[in-house]
């Protein structure tokens, strides 16, 4: 079991509170942004909705676990430089929240409706709580390590699929241009040809929560942050599926270039990564 403080409110309370408290003010924001500012790139957008939703999300974990620590994407200057060194140090944490309070906010922006809230936990470094909110279906995926995952009280299981073939398969844009967007493009190309069909919905953690749903077989993205990714890969696993880097090495929050699946297809997934010569920049 967890081994947090006795007495205390359960962290996994605590994660699905901030995680609905804040959805449902971010759909309350929907079609509202005015202001919109770019971080280190013309894709890399930034709201206000982003950043209030972070705020409530630190305040409310932090009015229960007072001495434990947060990694949050706004809390972060832009740039992997910055992601990498906040991270470093975070990995040395003993409690770590790794939260992103709006992934998916190019769709959010949009008023595409595929985006959510997604909160880890990670305790000495390994990841025990994640919690993906979906505010516009209502949709609430949470797991504990060793315990399973649920969606409204009902688990979750990865597909079926055992060929890449047939499998449906979701995929990530990565928007920078300079390096990694043309080593992503090239597996894009070949899952879209070693596949029955590509989704590529715009949102990292719950492209996760649907591979851990049944709803897709497999994933793959590069150059990802250990907030898209911490929930919803410990939501694949608790679901029966496995996660890995495109090199195959088991997931941990450092794990940029991600290949998650139902399992039955995650070798098939890493060899057509592979020979595109897609694994991305270690
Ligand atoms: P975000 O909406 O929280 O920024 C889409 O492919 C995924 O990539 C989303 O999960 C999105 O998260 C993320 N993303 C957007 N801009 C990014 C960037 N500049 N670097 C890395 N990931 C990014
Ligand atoms: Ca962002
Ligand atoms: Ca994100
Ligand atoms: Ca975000």
């Amino acid at each position: 079991s967890i081994p947090y403080v006795v007495g205390s409110k359960s962290p996994l309370a605590v994660a699905i509170n901030c995680a609905a408290k804040a959805g449902e003010w971010i759909k309350s924001r929907l079609g509202t942004v005015k202001e919109l500012s770019t971080k280190y790139s013309p894709q890399d957008l930034v709201t206000d909705v982003d950043k209030g939703a972070e705020t409530m999300i630190r305040k409310l974990i932090l009015t229960h676990f007072p001495n434990h620590d947060i990694l949050g994407e706004e809390g972060v200057a832009p740039g992997a430089a910055a992601s990498e060194a906040a991270l470093a140090k975070a990995k040395a944490s003993e409690y770590l929240w790794i939260v992103d309070p709006v992934d998916g906010t190019t769709n959010f922006v949009q008023g595409f409706p595929f985006f959510c809230v997604s909160i880890a936990l990670a305790y000495k470094g390994e990841v025990i709580i994640g919690v993906i909110y979906d505010p516009i279906r209502d949709e609430m995926f949470v797991a504990e390590k060793g315990k399973g995952a649920y969606m409204h009280g009902n688990p979750t299981r990865v597909s079926e699929e055992k060929l890449l073939a047939d499998s449906v398969v979701a995929v990530g844009f990565n928007p920078d241009r300079t390096f990694a967007a043309p080593v992503n493009l090239k597996g894009i190309v070949a899952l879209s040809e070693a596949t029955r069909s590509l989704r590529a919905a715009g949102s990292a953690a719950l492209h996760l929560a649907y591979v851990a749903a049944g709803r897709l077989s497999g994933y793959y993205e590069v150059n990802l942050n250990a907030w898209d990714s911490a929930a919803g890969a410990l939501l694949v696993r608790e679901s029966g599926g496995i996660v890995t880097d495109t090199a195959g090495n088991p997931y941990d929050i450092g794990v940029r270039n991600l290949v998650a699946s139902n399992g039955k297809i995650q070798r098939q997934l890493l060899d057509v990564i592979t020979a595109a010569g897609a694994t991305g920049l270690h």
